[in-house]
Order: structure tokens, then sequence, then C-alpha cells
């Protein structure tokens, strides 16, 4: 095999590789003649570009008089059928043996990678990147690729050729590939394709109507661009190729900007052992808040300060500050779910240092093995702080806030990141990787955690299942968003908010109910229970926290066997109450905190998830604002109806 390889005149050891796969009849000269503004986009991009050629050649190389079959069209799969089999491994070849080549022979960036293509060329770069994944293949692109080979005469007779069993064309093929991709669960490609509107090749060969529809379905992101009076040649290529260098480099580029923020190291800090005054929103009093600086006292043993980086507003943060909450103490400083780089450690701490990521947890972890809550697969409700935490302080007793008189501050639920800086138990740190963006991480800290683990922890909703969400903010979201990811076959979102409903069916809720606008005669159990389902919901979930949702949430889950699942918190003095005939026939109502994560052992997983693109969660983040101050306004936006996370950047 050979291939060319172009360098640019900035390169180093970051800069990225994009790889160029010609098509029928090319081999690694036609590109490199043709469509030489590549090269000058790629300079002032710095990247790299290498050309293989389309087939292995030469002397003892099979091949075929035909231009479409053998040498010179090789189309970029693993042939297992004789004679081809023997030398056409092109697949393997581009997915990666010459990547391999490429790092082992240049000192270009040995993970950001991306993959584009004419034509043949084209079907080869999406089904590679579609197929080894964004890990691999961090941007993708194609110019008049073939979409559907297994539905075109070069693509059928190239597989038919190649493949010992005809169905594993189907493996090659862009349209049923990205078809098949999950919406919520495979990565989001951002896929460029250029196709001409007079290429001969349009309609018989090249097939897009069915590729869009597919990627469409399955909510992958294509941008298509039909190009008046382009035919098949290179001068379109030429003619486009710049684009789609910027597209590549403004895919790779973020990928090594992370690298580098991961090998970072947090300098030391010049306060190890002082306390440092930074600014903090303080609750004072029943909805009295304030900007106040605050002094925040070196970590004692077995506690960590850090530096708050984001911080995103749950509803449990509001509903102590109008003062429902009977553990609710002022002066504090609230706020809990939040993205924090370690400033310093206290004494004994082993497990996190300073420049670490973490997530405080308010469900701490001991991992002591004499903890028998730590040690149970069957609870994450560790208890070795939950008495201090609960009143305020530390677990020696002591605060570490002290406002400008120099009266102490009370924490809250163990996080108290309404502040630049705060101190954490060592037990309370989960500790993230560092090239996960902390203004996102920060939503593991409660809500989308909380959702999530209550429908694939505390209840083991199972494929198929039918279920029911009360509330539909980002904990009733994040419920609906675990139940599609777990295949569940009914979901019911109930709100009395129809703007909520939009976003429901963006996570995967089936039906939507407004509870307060039912059919004439209906109760929103009745609704569900016998009339959207025969005998009600499997699972149904409470993400409002008001008694009669919980008892309404329980009593239209299905008979003998319908679990109800606590979510939201009560008010102070509220109780639950159901006609105990509701448990008697087989209901069973049960509660989760933290989604039943393991805070320290979970919350990292479901970050590094987020990163790999298998849990999106972007789209809970619909208000974003600066510095401490920004609480105000987040608190604003939370009341407004139409804000499911505001993340405050500090
Ligand atoms: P949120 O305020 O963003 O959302 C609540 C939603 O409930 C809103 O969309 C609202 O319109 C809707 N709602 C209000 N009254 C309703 C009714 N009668 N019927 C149906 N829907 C109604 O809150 P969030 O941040 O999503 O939190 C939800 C609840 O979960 C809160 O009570 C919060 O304190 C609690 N929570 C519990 C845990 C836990 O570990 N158990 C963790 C996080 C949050
Ligand atoms: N302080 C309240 C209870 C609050 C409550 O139930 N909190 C939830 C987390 S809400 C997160 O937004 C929880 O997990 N509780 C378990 C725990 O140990 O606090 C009251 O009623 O006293
Ligand atoms: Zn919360």
């Amino acid at each position: 095999m050979t291939f060319k390889v172009f360098t640019p005149p900035a390169s180093s050891s970051t800069t990225p590789v994009v790889y160029y796969l010609s098509g029928l009849t090319c081999d690694t000269n036609n590109f490199a003649q043709k469509a030489p503004q590549a090269f000058a986009a790629a300079a002032k991009r710095n990247c790299a570009v290498v050309i293989p050629d389309t087939s292995p050649r030469g002397e003892g190389i099979e091949d075929d008089e035909a231009y479409d079959l053998g040498q010179g069209a090789g189309f970029y799969v693993d042939a297992t059928k004789a004679p081809w089999s023997k030398n056409f491994k092109m697949y393997s070849f581009v997915a990666r043996e010459l990547p391999k080549l490429i790092n082992e022979e240049f000192d270009f960036n040995k993970k950001a990678k991306g993959i584009m293509g004419h034509s043949m060329g084209g079907h080869g770069a999406l089904t590679i990147a579609l197929k080894e994944g964004k890990e691999e293949w961090a941007s993708v692109s194609a110019f008049a690729p073939i979409l559907n080979p297994t539905n075109c005469d070069w693509g059928k007779k190239a597989f038919s050729n190649y493949f010992e069993n005809p169905s594993d064309g189907d493996k090659h093929d862009a349209t049923k590939l990205i078809g098949m991709m999950d919406p919520l669960k495979t990565m989001d490609f951002d896929i460029l394709i250029d196709q001409g509107s007079n290429d001969e090749f349009l309609s018989s060969q090249l097939v897009s109507e069915d590729f869009l529809k597919a990627a469409k379905a399955s909510g992958k992101r294509v941008r298509y661009n039909l190009r008046d009076g382009y035919d098949h040649s290179y001068n379109f290529v030429s003619s486009f190729v710049e684009s789609h260098i910027e597209h590549h480099a403004n895919l790779l580029h973020p990928v090594v900007n992370l690298q580098k923020m991961a090998q970072l190291e947090y300098p030391p800090s010049d306060s190890v052992g002082k306390p440092i005054t930074c600014r903090a929103m303080v609750a004072r009093g029943v909805d009295d808040i304030g900007v106040e600086t605050i002094e925040v006292a070196p970590p004692k043993a077995g506690e960590v300060r850090v530096k708050v980086i984001a911080n995103a507003l749950c509803h449990t943060d509001i509903y102590t500050l109008s003062g429902a909450d009977p553990e609710g103490i002022f002066p504090s400083i609230l706020g809990h779910e939040a993205g924090c780089i370690v400033e310093s450690v206290g004494e004994g701490v082993t497990t996190v240092k300073p420049g670490d990521h973490v997530v405080p947890a308010y469900t701490p972890q001991c991992n002591e093995p004499d903890c028998i809550f730590c040690m149970s697969e069957k609870t994450n409700l560790c208890p070795a702080i939950r008495s201090t935490q609960g009143q305020g302080v530390m677990p020696d007793g002591t605060t570490r806030f002290k406002d400008k008189h120099g009266k102490e501050i009370f924490h809250f639920m163990g996080c108290s990141t309404f502040s630049e800086y705060t101190v954490l138990a060592e037990i309370s740190c989960a500790k993230v990787q560092k090239d996960a963006p902390l203004d996102r991480c920060c939503l593991f800290g409660c809500g989308i955690s909380t959702g999530l683990g209550a429908v694939w922890n505390t209840c083991k909703v199972e494929r198929g299942a039918t279920v029911a969400v009360f509330g539909l903010g980002a904990v009733g979201l994040s419920v609906i968003q675990g139940a599609a990811m777990s295949g569940a076959s009914k979901i019911i979102a109930v709100d009395v908010n129809q703007g909520k409903f939009e976003a429901a069916k963006k996570f995967g809720a089936t039906d939507c109910v407004d509870s307060t606008n039912l059919p004439e005669g209906e109760t929103i159990v009745s609704h569900i229970a016998g009339g959207l389902t025969q005998w009600g919901v499997d699972y149904s979930f409470d993400c409002t926290g008001i008694t009669q949702v919980m008892r309404d949430a329980l009593e239209c889950s299905h008979r003998g066997w319908g679990q109800s699942c606590v979510i939201g918190v009560a008010a102070a003095g509220h109780e639950i109450s159901t006609r105990p005939f509701q448990l008697v026939t087989g209901r069973k109502w049960v509660g989760t905190a933290f989604g039943g994560f393991k805070s320290r052992t979970d919350v990292p997983i479901l970050v590094k998830r987020y990163c790999e693109g298998d849990l999106p969660i972007d789209d809970y983040v619909t208000h974003e604002y600066r510095g401490v101050e920004g609480t105000a306004k987040a608190i604003d936006a939370l009341h407004s109806g139409d804000c499911l996370r505001a993340v405050v950047k500090y």
C-alpha cells in the first residue's frame, strides 16, 4: 500500500490529522494534484492530511478488467470471498493499520483525527466513522458519497464479489448504520456532506434521501449541501474542500484543547493553610439572599477546600430558601449541584489532591469496611456525616465560613456551593475526569443523577414497561430520559405547565397530560389507569414534592405490581396518605435519595458516559449566568417556569 502525507508548516505533536479517501479509479495522486486548495487550508488550520491509495496494487495482487472492481476500486471493506480476501483489507488498513503507522512515524496528535472522502471514499469515510465511533474519528465529511451501497449497482457488485455472506454489506452501508443508531445512546456526529445537483450518479448510485431520513429518525446531525450545477468530478471536490478542512479543524482542535486541559496541573495555591476571602450568596433568612464577602477557613483533617467553578440551581435550594425545609438553617450558604477544583486538602486526605476536579456529593460515600450502608448493594445512604450535615456544620461540629463581622455562617447539605470557595468532607468528593466540562459535570451533582438513578437503580424499569412521570423539571425529565434509555414502551408525562411538554417529548415522553385540563369527569388517576392504560402504569414517579401528587402517582400505578417512587421533597409538616387497600392490592410505594447512586463510585461513571456521548445532558441547561451574583438571576429563572437548569459560572 502507498499513501501520501501533507505536513503543515506549524506541525507539532498537537497537530490533528485528516484522512482523505479517494474514489473509484483514483490513486494517491488525484486528490493531491487536483484539489491542492486542501493543503493551503490545512496549513492555515494546522492540520496534517493523509491520503491512502484506494486499494493494494502490484505484482501478484488480484485485479479485474472492470474499473469498478479490484485494483483502484477496492471499496473500504475487508473482503471475505476469494480471490479478493487475500489482499483486499481496506477497512482494517484505513481504520487501524494506517493510523498506527502514522502515529509511529510522524509526530502528529495521536488521538485527534478526522476522515473525509469522495464517492467510494465518501462511503468509506462515513462507514468507518459510524462504525468506529467519535472517540476514534472525531470528525467526518464526504463529497458525493455512495450512501446506500446495498441499494445501488456499484455497491451490489462490489459486495457480492467481496463478501462470502451477502448480508455483510449491511455492515458497510451508511444508511443502515446511521438508521440503527440510538438517538439517546450513541455519539452525536456532526456530519458534513456535499453533493452536486448535476452529478450523473446522484440518483442511480449515491442515493441520499434514505440516508437523510435515517439520520433524522435517529437524531443525528447532518449538514447536507446540494451544490447547484456541480457534477461528480474533482472540480467539485476542489471547489468545496476548504470548507471541509474547516469543518474538520473546527471539530479536531477542541479535542486537542481538551487533551491539553486534562494534562494541566493546577498551580500550587499560595493560600494553602490560610483563610481565603471570597464572595458568596448568603441566605440570611426566608427568601432573603444577597452577595457578601466571606472568609473560608482552611480544610481541617479529612476535609477538602475547593474552588467552585460552576453551580446549577436545584429546586431543593429554592425550597430551603422558602423556609419549607425543617432542616433549613439561616444564615447559610445554599447550593449543592456544582463542579469544582480542589484548592487544598486537610491532614490525612488521600483520595483527592489539589488540581483534581470534583463534584460535591450531598450523599457521601465513606466506603469504610465497617459502614454497613456503604458495604451494602441495597443503598447509597451512607450515614457517616448525616447528622452534622443536617445541623449545617462540618463533621467536627464547627463551620468554615465567617461573614465580614466574624460571625459564623452555616453549611448546607454538606456542599454550600453558592460560594467561590467551599469546604467539603473528603468522603463528599466525587473525583471526575479533568477533560469533562465542569459546567456540565455539576448537573450530575443532584437532579439528573437522581432522575436517572430512580429509574435504573431504585425501580429498575425494564424494557417494554409503562411509566408515568409527575412534574417535568430537570428531575422529571431525567426520569423520562432514563426510562427511554431503558426501553420503556409508554412514558406519560404529567405537569400543570404545558410549556414543559416539548422538552418532555424530546427526552422520550410518548404522551403528555396537563393535569389541570382533563376531559370532563376524569381525574388524573382515572385518566392514566383506565384511560391511557388499562390497569395503570408499571412505574410512576413523583418529581413535584406535592403530597397529593404523590398519592395520585401511587394510585395510577398498576394493580398487582405497580411501583411508585417518591423523588420530590415535601414541605415541613406534610405527610403522605392513601387507602391501605392500594397497597393490599399489590402496589408498592418506594422512594429514592440521589437515585440510589453511590456518589463517589457512580458520578465519575456518569460523567464518563456524558463525555463519550452516551448520556447527552446539554439540553437541561436552559439558562447560564456569570458570577456569584448570577445566582439571584438563576433563582428568578427557576421560578419563571421555563427553566430546567440555570448554570452559574463563577
Ligand atoms: P422543578 O421546580 O424544576 O420542577 C417541578 C415541576 O413540577 C415543574 O415543571 C412544575 O410545573 C411541576 N408541577 C408543579 N405542580 C405540579 C402538579 N400538581 N402536578 C404535576 N406537576 C406539577 O424541580 P426539580 O429541580 O425538577 O425537582 C423536582 C423535585 O425533586 C423537587 O421537590 C426537589 O426538591 C426534588 N429532588 C429530590 C431529590 C432526591 O434525591 N430525592 C433530588 C433532587 C431533587
Ligand atoms: N431536609 C429535608 C429533606 C430533604 C431531602 O429529602 N433531601 C433529599 C435530597 S434533595 C436534593 O435536591 C435527600 O436525598 N435526602 C436524603 C438525606 O439524607 O437528606 C427534611 O424534610 O428534613
Ligand atoms: Zn438537588
